[in-house]
């Protein structure tokens, strides 16, 4: 359903919940969304999120249902897990985990025994919380051991890693998370993984979308487990986490989402996945994703252009870390500074951070919502250079002016989701 016909509908009923979905999508259109882990979810999969499945129970696994009248959304959970392993090159999918740190948490529910021990990246290197934080499922119930980056080039150091897997002998090693913006060398880490006897498990979940669409190399050749969310780089909408892994751990990684971390999927929600992962084979959605990757570039190119210092000094991703100038307190003002002039981002630790996870010493960007609305390397940068202006004038009303109308022209030229990315509106949908 669209937004015009819920607000019509919401309208009779709740004209306090319709203020807020208009005012919503006014907000959302009217901003720069630069939030790395954000984006615009695909038409096809929204329409059928929320969609009539949402009203069966589903729970247990294709043939192993423990409630009846399933054959649709048998039939469509295969198809799902058939897609991921075509689009992927997997041995097995198990796409039933409501968010991605429910997977997370499956894969250590299914493979390790509590206690057991896992090496992983650091919350301020990049790392994610449900990988071994301290505060986390994952951080409580196991033993964990974390790796930083290279002080010098602030990039993983593989030869520490390899020290600490050695000294330490993980059960299982986690790359990947939520802000590290240079690729990983995955055969390096297969190769300690081997060494030391350990299940290698990478967390694509911000660069999935990259991989679908063969814009950065793949880590599922190396990897046991392969984790992530949907509505990323990959474009689908909020919730849902994905595992995929091979044959021979298949039950493990089923057993552990079910009945291990939860019980029924939302049959809904692998509906839409499943077209989700259709669109991911297309021309189109390849094309997006390069166009991801040249816009984050050039995004990272205009705050370099204005003296802004960058973590590892650029990206080979969608993701891009900054580092706040020196007339600027923390994350958290510059963050809600960009917010002022309409630019959205969010503060973020950087690698051996003196500053808390609350005010942080940098922030956030990434190019995969703009991109999805239509923007190019030229706005991209054009962006940067307004992020880099905001941040020296903060106290000049009259150039943070400047700045918001800027912002409002750009935002005026896009619409949510460009045409030129609806395999739908072009007519060339393959396979
Ligand atoms: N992992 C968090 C992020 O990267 O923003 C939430 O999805």
């Amino acid at each position: 359903m669209d937004t015009f016909k819920r607000l019509e509908m919401l309208r009779k009923f709740d004209n306090e919940l319709a203020d807020l979905l208009e005012d919503e999508e006014y907000k959302q259109r009217k901003t720069i969304g630069l939030i790395a882990s954000e984006n615009i979810a695909s038409p096809l999969s929204t329409c059928l999120e929320g969609s009539i499945f949402t009203n069966k129970n589903t729970e247990g696994y294709p043939g192993k249902r423990y409630v009846s009248g399933t054959t649709n959304e048998d039939k469509i959970e295969l198809l799902a897990i058939e897609r991921l392993k075509k689009l992927f090159g997997c041995e097995h999918a198990n796409l039933q985990s409501g968010n991605a740190s429910i997977a997370n948490s499956s894969v250590l529910m299914g493979l390790l025994k509590p206690g057991e021990k896992i090496l992983s990246m650091s919350l301020s290197a990049g790392g994610h919380l449900s990988h071994g934080a301290k505060f986390n499922f994952s951080g409580k119930f196991y033993n964990v051991v974390q790796y930083g980056v290279s002080e010098e080039t602030e990039q993983i150091d593989i030869s520490e890693v390899r020290k600490i897997a050695i000294e330490e002998k993980p059960k299982i090693i986690i790359c990947g998370g939520s802000a590290y913006p240079r690729l990983i060398d995955y055969a390096a880490f297969r190769k300690i993984a081997d060494e030391v006897g350990a299940y290698l498990w990478v967390d694509a979940a911000h660069i999935i979308g990259l991989i679908a669409g063969g814009a950065i190399p793949s880590p599922v050749p190396y990897a046991d487990v392969v984790t992530f969310s949907t509505q990323k780089t990959l474009r689908g909408p909020r919730g849902c986490g994905v595992i995929l892994c091979k044959e021979e751990l298949k039950n493990k990684i089923d057993r552990g989402v079910f009945p291990g971390m939860q019980g029924g999927p939302k049959a809904d929600m692998i509906a839409a996945r499943a077209v989700l992962f259709k669109e991911c084979m297309t021309k189109e959605y390849s094309l997006y994703q390069h166009q991801v990757v040249k816009n984050a570039a050039a995004l990272a190119e205009g705050c370099k252009n204005e003296g802004l210092r960058l973590v590892t000094d650029g990206t080979d991703t969608h993701l891009v870390l900054v580092k706040i100038p020196e007339n600027i307190e923390s994350g958290k003002e510059a963050e809600l500074l960009l917010e002022s002039v309409g630019i959205i981002t969010n503060k973020n630790l950087l690698p051996f951070d003196r500053l808390s996870p609350e005010l942080t010493s940098g922030i956030r960007i990434g190019s995969p919502l703009m991109t999805t609305r239509g923007a190019k390397e030229g706005e991209m940068n054009r962006i940067g250079h307004l992020i880099g202006i905001t941040l020296k004038n903060k106290s000049d009303k009259k150039v943070l002016d400047k700045v918001k109308q800027e912002v409002d022209k750009i935002t005026d030229k896009y619409e949510m989701f460009a045409k030129e990315w609806n395999p739908t509106d072009r007519g060339t949908i393959k396979n």
